[in-house]
């Protein structure tokens, strides 16, 4: 069975744009492959989080993977700091990473634009991206449009060891859906909608309340025109919208484009917003069982070891072939 590995930074509260982007796909995903679907803190550390909200978030995202559908029986369902595999992997990864390839990285460019002082962290953080995916010799890694990048160093960065020490990573692919695969914000198409962005109206979080969601779409920018219409050049926000709408109802752009042919954009968010609430609720549901049943603690520790279980084996196989003496 192929393998699948993935993963959320806890940094701020999920929005649609992981659900559409990234926790939809997983969920598929797991029916026909082995999954390894991480929360990872590590990577959430390279920008300063407060400790208790780390804590929090960490817990909240994984009891969402459970609430979307993610089955722990089946994929495992873990902490990457808690396999430690993955940071050992990471340096070693960084040293075969140029500072060139580092800098040529937009997330970094973006995430670091107009700071005073930067983390090293930030910086090198793709090489840990790298470690985290081939730890398992993973095949496909579902991700958003925004990750391509840090997958292709990936696959360079397998390439390069292979040719260096020896045939030994799987090149993995990624996995990225043709609609969703970048939501943007609803204050701006410019950007995508983020989980980290200071203004909570610029995204949908998976817990907000249905109030919460409906008001939220109904102040989403729009252009002065009235025609819904998937133009993203000229209509990117309509088109951003429209995109939601088709995830959240499973029409496509064009049966999206009939059915609200003559409305304008009042009728169309209104309609948006109940299908969002009419996934977000029961999840929302799921959500907060799944909290209070205290499960989360053995599903972590399961799918911690489990994931152990195979990184640790290719932490040892990867240093035996770079000349470590065994410990
Ligand atoms: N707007 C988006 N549209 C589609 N997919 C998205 N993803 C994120 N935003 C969108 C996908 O979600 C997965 C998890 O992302 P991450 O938490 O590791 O980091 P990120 O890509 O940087 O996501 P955020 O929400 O923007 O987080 P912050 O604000 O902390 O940087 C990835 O598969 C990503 O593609």
């Amino acid at each position: 069975m192929k393998k699948v590995l993935s993963g959320i930074q806890p940094s701020g509260q999920l929005t649609l744009g992981n659900y559409i982007g990234a926790i939809k796909n997983f969920v598929k995903l797991q029916e026909t492959h082995e999954c390894y679907f991480m929360v990872v803190d590590l990577h959430a550390v390279t920008v300063p989080q407060e400790p208790s909200s780390l804590r929090e978030q960490s817990q909240a995202i994984a009891a969402l993977y459970l609430a979307a559908g993610i089955d722990p029986q089946r994929s495992a369902v873990y902490m990457q700091s808690h396999v430690r595999a993955h940071a050992e992997l990471g340096w070693l990864m960084t040293t075969m990473t140029s500072i060139g390839e580092l800098e040529r990285m937009t997330q970094f460019k973006d995430k670091s634009a107009g700071k005073d002082s930067v983390g090293a962290g930030l910086f090198i953080y793709p090489s840990l991206m790298a470690a985290d995916i081939l730890v398992y010799n993973a095949d496909l890694v579902p991700v958003g449009d925004d990750q391509k990048q840090h997958l292709e160093l990936t696959r360079d960065l397998a390439g390069r060891f292979n040719s260096r020490y020896g045939d030994f990573f799987t090149i993995p692919q990624p996995y990225i859906p043709e609609v969703g695969a970048r939501i943007m914000s609803l204050d701006d198409a410019s950007k995508k909608m983020s989980k980290s962005n200071p203004n909570p109206g610029s995204f949908i979080a998976l817990l907000d309340s249905p109030d919460v969601i409906r008001k939220k779409i109904s102040r989403a920018t729009t252009d002065s025109g009235r025609e819904i219409r998937f133009d993203q050049a000229n209509k990117p926000e309509v088109s951003n919208l429209m995109g939601i709408y088709a995830q959240m109802s499973g029409l496509s752009l064009a049966e999206v484009e009939a059915k609200f042919e003559g409305q304008g954009y009042g009728p169309f968010k209104k309609e948006l917003a109940e299908r969002v609430v009419d996934v977000l609720e029961p999840l929302q549901q799921r959500y907060h069982e799944i909290r209070s049943s205290g499960m989360l603690e053995d599903v972590l520790r399961e799918g911690a070891a489990k994931a152990a279980g195979v990184a640790d084996r290719t932490v040892e196989g990867v240093k035996e072939k770079m000349g470590f003496l065994k410990g």
